[in-house]
């Protein structure tokens, strides 16, 4: 074991889901090693312990796994099991930490974000219960890195990451395992697979875009055991670079699945996942169906998939999230709780036994059996429902506007600001929540403006500043928010939403309906004039 002298660097914060910086960054001496010391020194359960490896197969993946392997042994883990190629998703790591009563999971991944030697890189810990590490465990690691001077690390040869084997580094057991089978077999045990088999045997027409990123292997495995045809999974090879594309699974970054599904001859479900593995999108033919939607019409219809017969406990979702899964929970008499962006905040709602569901309007779902989003578990769920309601996902997401109404939702994302004026955004609509309520722009008055607090029903933490918020008497919104998850100056997310009742407009065009709420949050937060940006870079 060697102990190397190091100094900190500025910047080892970890954001909504982990530390993401440009792969450059990382490739700095050290700049790794100090942030793995400091997993190791704030988790002490790992000494002696196992500990799960594994990333998106993204640029700097292998390298990244090599320095945590030497470093493990040196830090006196007894075990680690790491991926085939270094390669699993955030959610088959999740599973396997549990499966195997493992004390944490270091998953290598900037997720959605760009890969490529002048793309991103990530790296999160996940605890022992396999989910993100909450905020008390980050904040620990986070001011470990300001005051490190050393990391400790073996001086030994790579292992082998090709092939299927047992091995050892100084005292440490190392086990490479296949990446896919133990995700592979917890999925078979919570669907009815027998009857999505059938779908594909009565010729339904699937599309699942892996983007080149970690999904396509699990989409193999999964759809080839399900009957699909073999050319139902595009995209399926994990690529460094993503083959030059964003493995962000929306209407721009999946534009050969959307253009597929918006084609007269069309698929009759399409599907995609990110970088990671963990975010899902469904589309219907000529439909694509919003997260938020997603979340509430599966929360509507679980009872119909075996592991959920028996009913959900209840549902989370992060506030800005659009309110439609509330009313499912509120017609199933079930507890809904509203929680600050990042899936860590689900994870005590689920240890507690207070939800079997939970999803985000960022293209998440999962349940209780993992502690982490879960991408193909959510195509599943959707398949699974297909099947048993007999119904297309256009005929579902219809069908269930028409009993609760729709959510109109849309997020406007204004991408790579500079920082100082992200934040003169944010001061500009924080400086006027309290002026805010009682105010008329155009048919809307505000009800109520606040900057999210979230009181954390089981551990009791509160968690501030988690998003500023406009309430209209109407009951639309919108809501602002810096993304933590950005690399490239400040992304800021404009949140935006209107209820429709079931006997309303249900199939108007999404942008205009929400228009006029749009046109208030601009006014409100000088939006286009501060930034200079006068449209949003994205919008989802
Ligand atoms: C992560 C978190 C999610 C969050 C998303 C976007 O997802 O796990 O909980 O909603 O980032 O966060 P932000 O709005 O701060 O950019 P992923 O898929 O990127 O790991």
């Amino acid at each position: 074991m060697t102990k190397t002298p190091t100094s900190s660097f500025d910047g080892q914060k970890p954001g909504t889901s982990g530390l993401r910086k440009t792969v450059k960054t990382f490739m700095q001496p050290h700049y790794l090693e100090n942030f793995v010391q400091a997993i190791f020194d704030s988790v002490p359960t790992l000494r002696g312990g196992l500990l799960i490896v594994g990333g998106d197969g993204r640029y700097y993946n292998r390298t990244a796994i090599q320095i945590i392997l030497r470093m493990a042994a040196a830090n006196g883990a007894a075990r680690v099991m790491v991926g085939q190629n270094g390669i699993l998703s955030t959610p088959a790591v999740s599973a396997i930490i549990r499966k195997y009563d493992a004390q944490g999971g270091i998953i290598l991944s900037a997720s959605h974000n760009p890969g490529g030697p002048d793309g991103d890189f990530g790296i999160k810990f996940n605890g022992a219960n396999g989910g993100p590490a909450p905020e008390s465990v980050t904040d620990a690691i986070y001011a470990r890195t300001q005051i490190i001077d050393h990391y400790f690390t073996e001086l030994t040869d790579d292992v082998d990451l090709s092939i299927l084997q047992k091995t050892k580094m100084g005292g440490m057991h190392i086990e490479v395992i296949d990446s896919v089978s133990d995700y592979t077999e917890m999925m078979e045990s919570l669907f009815d697979f027998e009857a999505i088999s059938d779908l594909f045997t009565n010729g339904m027409s699937f599309c699942f875009d892996g983007m080149h990123a970690v999904t396509g292997p699990y989409a193999k495995a999964v759809f080839k055991k399900l009957g699909a045809p073999d050319d139902s999974v595009i995209n399926a090879v994990p690529l460094a670079d993503f083959g030059g594309g964003h493995p962000d699974p929306n209407p721009v970054y999946a534009k050969e699945l959307f253009s597929k599904m918006f084609a007269e001859d069309g698929p009759d479900f399409g599907a995609a996942s990110d970088g990671d593995g963990d975010r899902n999108i469904v589309l219907g033919r000529k439909l694509y169906v919003s997260p938020s939607d997603s979340l509430a019409i599966l929360t509507a219809n679980a009872h119909l998939v075996p592991a959920y017969k028996d009913g959900i406990k209840g549902v989370a979702r992060s506030m800005p999230t659009s309110g439609a899964a509330d009313l499912v929970a509120h017609k199933l008499d079930v507890p809904v709780f509203e929680t600050p962006t990042g899936w860590k905040f689900f994870g005590n709602l689920l240890d507690d036994g207070r939800i079997t569901l939970c999803g985000e309007e960022s293209a998440g779902a999962s349940s209780d059996h993992i502690r982490e989003k879960d991408g193909l578990w959510a195509v599943l769920m959707w398949l699974n429902i297909v099947a048993a309601r007999g119904q297309s996902v256009t005929e579902i997401v219809h069908n269930h506007w028409r009993t609760y109404g729709r959510n109109y939702y849309s997020r406007h994302d204004f991408e790579a600001v500079e920082n100082d004026k992200a934040n003169a955004v944010m001061q500009n609509v924080l400086d006027q929540l309290d002026t805010l309520p009682g105010q008329t722009f155009g048919v809307e008055t505000v009800a109520k403006a606040d900057s999210f607090t979230y009181h954390d029903p089981v551990d009791k933490s509160v968690s501030k500043n988690q998003g500023l918020r406009v309430i209209f008497e109407s009951g639309s919104r919108f809501v602002f928010r810096l993304s933590g998850t950005g690399t490239v100056g400040a992304t800021l997310r404009l949140y935006l939403e209107k209820y429709e009742p079931a006997n309303g407009d249900l199939d108007k065009d999404l942008q205009e309906m929400l228009s006029g709420i749009t046109k208030i949050a601009d006014e409100i937060s000088d939006i286009k004039n501060i930034t200079g940006h006068n449209e949003p870079s994205t919008i989802s």
